[in-house]
């Protein structure tokens, strides 16, 4: 069983140390125009040390400012570290609709914006990979970053992460929408992948109508032999859950 968060988790503290977030912009050679993503390092943060990375995606109705709007994730990882309990990271939220105009508005499922979600793999993995890599000291190996997301987000991880594996070795998937691909075409290797992952985690909220997609992955993942984290938590499509993942996610990260 794994345990809820515990009360306060995502309460801002007073005479802690912080982490700073800022927004940055990189070429994309994928989309053809300047993109934003939003930044935390951790407190403490120095250029004089290598840091892992995770790559933390929005859902359908989000953009690179979603994970800070709703989910106050860099409250969420001060309040760990000040407890010693996670790895200094750099968390990255990029903008997941790789598009011209990838902003969230107009019909949200047109499958424009639907392939610019599949379009993000490479706007992902040639442009802003490289560029955090190039701005921050980050760390360049596989074993060192990570993909994790909500919904439409979980699906682009486990269809990213799970076919880049020799970019990611940690993979999250927090209530996987529809996007996500069938179970066998996302892990057509289970003993490849069972050797190369560090953590494959799935969770989703007991409430949530999207629930039999991650349920699905889950059994095969089991069928199959793949070590993997599941945990169905109680509530919906939600915030209350997505914040909770990251806060149980983040620990077991890096470690
Ligand atoms: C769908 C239902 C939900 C779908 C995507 C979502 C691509 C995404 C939800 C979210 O990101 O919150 O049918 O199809």
């Amino acid at each position: 069983m794994i345990a809820s968060a515990s009360a306060g988790f995502d309460q801002y503290r007073d005479n802690i140390a912080r982490g700073v977030v800022e927004t940055i912009e990189y070429d994309s050679t994928t989309v053809g125009s300047v993109r934003k993503a939003m930044v935390y390092t951790p407190p403490g943060f120095s250029s004089e040390h290598t840091y892992p990375v995770l790559y933390l995606l929005h859902g359908i109705g989000g953009d690179e400012t979603e994970w800070h709007t709703h989910g106050s994730p860099h409250i969420i990882l001060d309040n760990l570290y000040s407890d010693n309990l996670i790895q200094p990271m750099i968390v990255v939220c990029p903008n997941g609709r790789a598009m011209p105009n990838d902003r969230a508005e107009g019909d949200l499922f047109d499958p424009v914006k639907i392939r610019a979600f599949e379009q993000f793999e490479s706007d992902l993995i040639r442009d802003l990979i490289p560029h955090i890599e190039s701005r921050y000291p980050a760390a360049h190996t596989r074993d060192k970053r990570a993909i994790a997301g909500l919904s439409m987000g979980g699906g682009q991880s486990l269809n990213i992460g799970l076919r880049n594996l020799e970019h990611f070795a940690w993979v999250g998937a927090f209530s996987a929408a529809p996007n996500t691909k069938a179970p066998e075409a996302l892990i057509p290797d289970p003993a490849e992948a069972a050797s190369l992952l560090s953590m494959l985690w799935l969770s989703c909220g007991d409430q949530d109508n999207l629930i039999q997609i991650s349920r699905d992955v889950h059994d095969y993942l089991n069928q199959q032999g793949v070590p993997h984290i599941w945990y169905e938590e109680s509530g919906g499509h939600d915030w209350p859950v997505w914040k909770n993942d990251l806060y149980l996610f983040s620990q077991r990260l890096f470690q």
